[in-house]
C-alpha cells in the first residue's frame, strides 16, 4: 500500500488532518486499531472552541454541529456555593464555545472522509514505523491477522497518549514533562435536562464538580474523586447526592435522571518538547495531555493538525520544508499556553488542601479576584474560548 501521508489514528486529530490534506489534493490513508462503532461511541470531550468550529466550517463538516450543537456565551465559576458568571463572549468581542460531543464530531469527520474518498482502515493496528530518517518511511500494520506495509512520504502519528508514534522518537531527542494529579474525575451521562443554561465549575470542601450538558435532554456531569476510587463504590443515588451538595447555591435545584454511562478518568498534564523526527510528526494526545478542567484536549489536537497540514501542503506544493521544520516550535507556543491555563483551572477549582488552610485561602483569593477584576475575568475568558493569535 502506498500514499503521501500515512496517518495513524482516527481520532479528531487524524481525521481532521486527512480532510485538510484532501482539500488541497494531498492523499492520505488512515489506520485505526478500533472498529468504526467503537470510535463513534467513545464518550469523551464536549466543548469546542471557536477556533475548532471555524476550522470545521472551513472543511464543510459542521452542518450537524450547527443544528445540534449548543452555543454558549458564558460559564459559572462557583466557590463554596457562591456563583460568579464569566460572560466570555462579551469579554472576547463575540467569541463563543459550542457543546457537541466528541463522538458526534468523530462521526461527522468519518462520514466526510469516506464521502471524499479518504481510505480509513478500521481494526488495523500499526505496529512499527521504519525509515523515518529516509524519504520513504513505512508503517508496518496488521489487518485481519495479516501483516502489511504502508509506504508514504510522511507519517503523522495521531494515535493518542497510548499510541506507538511517540515511542519511535529517539529517546534522547526530547524532554518529557508531567504532573500526575492526586485526584481523578468520575463522569456521568444522564437522561436529565440541563439544570442550568451554562456550564458550572464548582469548588466545594468535598471536592470539585462540573455540570455540563449534551442536549436539551442529556446532561454530562463530573465529580472529583480520589485516585484509585472505583466506579462500583458509587451508586447512582450517591453520585446525584454528591453533585447536588457540591453544585449547590441558594434557590437552585439539580435535575436528576437515569444515568446511562459512567466512568473514572485520571488527571494528568503531560507533554514532550519535540513533536517530530525526520519524516515522523506527532499531533494531539500523542504529544500532550491536559487535565480536562480547561476543556482543551480535542481543541489542541485540532490546532496541531492545522499547523501540520500547512507544513505538509507547503512541502507538497512548493517543496518548501520551512513550515515542517518549524512544526514543533510553532505548536509548542500554544501547547504551553494551554498547559498553563488547564493547570490554572485545575488548581483553582479542585480540592487539594484542607478546607480553611493557607493553600485554600490562596485558592479562594484567586476566585474572589475574578469577581472584582474585569482583567482577571478577561484572562480566563480569552483562554477558555481559545486564543486566536497562536
Ligand atoms: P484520540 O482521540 O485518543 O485518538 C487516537 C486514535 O488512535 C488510535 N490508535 C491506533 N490506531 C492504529 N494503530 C495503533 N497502534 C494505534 N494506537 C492508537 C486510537 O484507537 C484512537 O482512535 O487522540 P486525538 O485525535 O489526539 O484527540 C484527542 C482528544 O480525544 C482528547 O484530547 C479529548 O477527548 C480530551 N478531552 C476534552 N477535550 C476538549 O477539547 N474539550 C473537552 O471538553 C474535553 N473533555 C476530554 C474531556 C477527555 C476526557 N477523558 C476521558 C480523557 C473529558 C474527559 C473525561
Ligand atoms: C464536557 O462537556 O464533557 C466537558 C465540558 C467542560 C470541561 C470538560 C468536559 O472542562
Amino acid at each position: 500500500m502506498e500514499t503521501q501521508v500515512g496517518i495513524i489514528g482516527a481520532g479528531p486529530a487524524g481525521l481532521t488532518l486527512a480532510l485538510l490534506l484532501k482539500k488541497r489534493g494531498i492523499q492520505a490513508v488512515v489506520l485505526e486499531n478500533r472498529s468504526r462503532e467503537y470510535v463513534e461511541s467513545r464518550v469523551r470531550a464536549g466543548l469546542l472552541e471557536q477556533n475548532t468550529v471555524d476550522l470545521f466550517d472551513s472543511l464543510k463538516v459542521s452542518d450537524r454541529l450547527h443544528q445540534e450543537g449548543l452555543k454558549h456565551h458564558g460559564m459559572y465559576l462557583s466557590f463554596d456555593g457562591v456563583r460568579h458568571y464569566v460572560p466570555y463572549t462579551k469579554r472576547t468581542k463575540g467569541r463563543a464555545t459550542t457543546i457537541y460531543g466528541q463522538q458526534e464530531v468523530v462521526k461527522d469527520l468519518i462520514k466526510a472522509c469516506l464521502e471524499r474518498g479518504i481510505p480509513i482502515h478500521f481494526e488495523t493496528i500499526a505496529n512499527t514505523i521504519e525509515g523515518i530518517e529516509t524519504g520513504n518511511p513505512t508503517i508496518q500494520f496488521t489487518q485481519n491477522g495479516e501483516n502489511q506495509v504502508l509506504t508514504c512520504a510522511f507519517v503523522a502519528a495521531c494515535d493518542g497518549f497510548h499510541g506507538i508514534g511517540r515511542k519511535h522518537l529517539p529517546k534522547d531527542s526530547y524532554n518529557e514533562y508531567r504532573i500526575e494529579y492526586p485526584f481523578s474525575w468520575l463522569g456521568i451521562l444522564a437522561y436529565a435536562p440541563p439544570s442550568c443554561d451554562e456550564l458550572i465549575y464548582a469548588y466545594h470542601e468535598n471536592g470539585f464538580a462540573l455540570l455540563s450538558l449534551r442536549s436539551p435532554t442529556v446532561s454530562r456531569l463530573y465529580l472529583q474523586v480520589d485516585n484509585g476510587d472505583k466506579i462500583e463504590n458509587w451508586s447512582d443515588t450517591a453520585i446525584w447526592d454528591e453533585l447536588e451538595k457540591r453544585l449547590h447555591t441558594e434557590g437552585w435545584a439539580l435535575k436528576r435522571g437515569e444515568i446511562f454511562e459512567k466512568g473514572i478518568t485520571p488527571m494528568r498534564s503531560f507533554m514532550i518538547d519535540k513533536m517530530q523526527h525526520g519524516r515522523l510528526f506527532l499531533a494531539g494526545d500523542a504529544a500532550h495531555i491536559v487535565p480536562p478542567t480547561g476543556a482543551k484536549g480535542l481543541n489542541l489536537a485540532v490546532a496541531d493538525v492545522k499547523i501540520l497540514a500547512n507544513g505538509l501542503i507547503s512541502y507538497f506544493k512548493q517543496k518548501d520544508m520551512y513550515l515542517l521544520d518549524n512544526y514543533t516550535k510553532t505548536c509548542l507556543k500554544r501547547i504551553w499556553r494551554v498547559q498553563d491555563f488547564s493547570n490554572f483551572m485545575t488548581y483553582l477549582m479542585h480540592k487539594q488542601a484542607p478546607h480553611g488552610s493557607f493553600e485554600y485561602q490562596l485558592q479562594k483569593a484567586k476566585f474572589d479576584y475574578i469577581q472584582y477584576s474585569k482583567a482577571q475575568e478577561m484572562t480566563i475568558a480569552e483562554n477558555y474560548v481559545g486564543l486566536k493569535i497562536i
